[in-house]
């Protein structure tokens, strides 16, 4: 698809000369008369996993600042592109009442939300209001398996994570007795599940299966129990805000294991977490997605403007909300309407589109056909990248 936009380096270079010649108004031309298109992105920017909220709600920033930037065009107008940013602070009423609001608000669509346990209630109301959603990060597969016509991913799902690192722990770490703890979250209690069916096909013995909260601190009573049955991978169903303090018990109780665990645990932010609890080669994850060859250098790229503009590393998706952000404007561009029942339909056809994240293309669900899945370490205290998986 292409965009219907001027250059931005010739808007840049216009508005650069206007305020160098003193004529600061004019090189915002017209903007309080541009149509807006209001676009909603929702996470958790409170809370114990408000960094990744953050993260994400900055790649949808950057997006909507770069298209603004370089001028979208729909119908024959330009408009202006305005960003609703909402808190859910991953809890599945607050993810409800902000999914109401924005429907009320008539936005042209809606990127997020970052959670499984809040995307999924979130999306019927998006449904019922006609809504395209793309979420970036909901992993549990049931989100795009509703039957509605409006919800889109562009991440793989939690059958594709359980099972890549099923196998993983079984054949490549040798994993023989395995242990399995969950925070009986929509996304923690399902990958959870994905990652013991593969185990156990692979040929490996679930030892222990214990669960936790996604607002636990203390897990002294779990893996006390996990340490009598001598696992020889821990595997976590949940996010990093536990991970990180898990991983700190583990050592302090003596507990050996590898530990492994989704993409949720898969952030920057975990090493800082986990401290000299997340030694080298000790701890496993997966990001849904990935890129490879000349895309890296893209991913790269990003990273680095990533950086500069926020003063911070991206956590896991925020590459993966610009995309979103970028696709859905596409949609709008190339069906010349920002009403979603006109926009929809385009967007489900969504083809190869070349994100930061690699090609994009949606599946009859909604999902992202052939994702890729990223295995990652910690090494050196950075996360280092083991191999991309299709
Ligand atoms: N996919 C990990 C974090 C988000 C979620 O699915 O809940």
């Amino acid at each position: 698809m292409q965009f219907k936009v001027k250059s931005a380096l010739t808007v840049l270079a216009v508005a650069a000369l206007l305020v160098a010649c003193g004529k600061k108004e004019a090189a915002a031309p017209a903007a309080a008369a541009d149509p807006v298109v209001k676009i909603g992105h929702v996470g958790p920017t409170s809370g114990a996993i408000a960094h990744l909220g953050k993260d994400n709600e900055n790649g949808a920033i950057m997006a909507i600042e770069e298209l603004n930037a370089a001028g979208v065009m729909i119908d024959g107008k330009k408009v202006k592109l305005e960003l609703m940013a909402e808190d859910d602070a991953a809890d599945p009423k607050q993810g409800t009442a902000v999914a109401q609001k924005l429907a009320d608000a008539k936005v042209a669509g809606v990127i997020g939300h970052l959670n499984s346990g809040t995307s999924i209630p979130a999306s019927k109301i998006y449904s019922d209001a006609g809504i395209p959603q793309i979420s970036p990060s909901a992993t549990n597969p049931k989100y795009t398996r509703q039957g509605f016509k409006t919800t889109f991913r562009v991440v793989a799902d939690d059958v594709h994570l359980g099972s890549t690192l099923g196998k993983y722990a079984v054949g490549t770490l040798k994993g023989k007795a395995i242990a399995v703890v969950d925070d009986r979250t929509a996304y923690g209690q399902g990958v959870a599940e994905e990652f013991v069916k593969a185990v156990e096909a692979a040929g490996g013995k679930v030892v222990a299966k214990e669960f936790t909260t996604d607002k636990a601190t203390d897990f002294n009573s779990i893996l006390t129990t996990i340490k009598g049955k001598k696992p020889d991978v821990v595997f976590f169903g949940g996010m990093d805000a536990v991970a990180g303090p898990m991983l700190k018990q583990m050592k302090s109780l003596g507990i050996k294991a590898k530990f492994m665990g989704g993409d949720g645990i898969c952030s920057t932010e975990l090493i800082k977490l986990a401290g000299d609890a997340a030694g080298d080669d000790q701890v496993f994850c997966a990001e849904a997605g990935g890129v490879e060859g000349e895309a890296k250098a893209g991913m790269d790229d990003f990273k680095a403007k990533f950086k500069t503009k926020f003063n911070a590393d991206v956590q896991v998706y925020a590459p993966y909300v610009y995309d979103s952000v970028k696709i859905m404007v596409a949609a709008m561009v190339a069906a010349n309407s920002s009403d979603p029942a006109k926009y929809l339909p385009v967007l489900a056809a969504t083809k190869d589109f070349k994100g930061v994240t690699g090609p994009v293309t949606f599946d009859e669900k909604g999902d992202i056909k052939n994702g890729a899945l990223t295995l990652k370490t910690i090494k050196g205290g950075q996360l280092v990248t083991l191999a991309v998986i299709r």
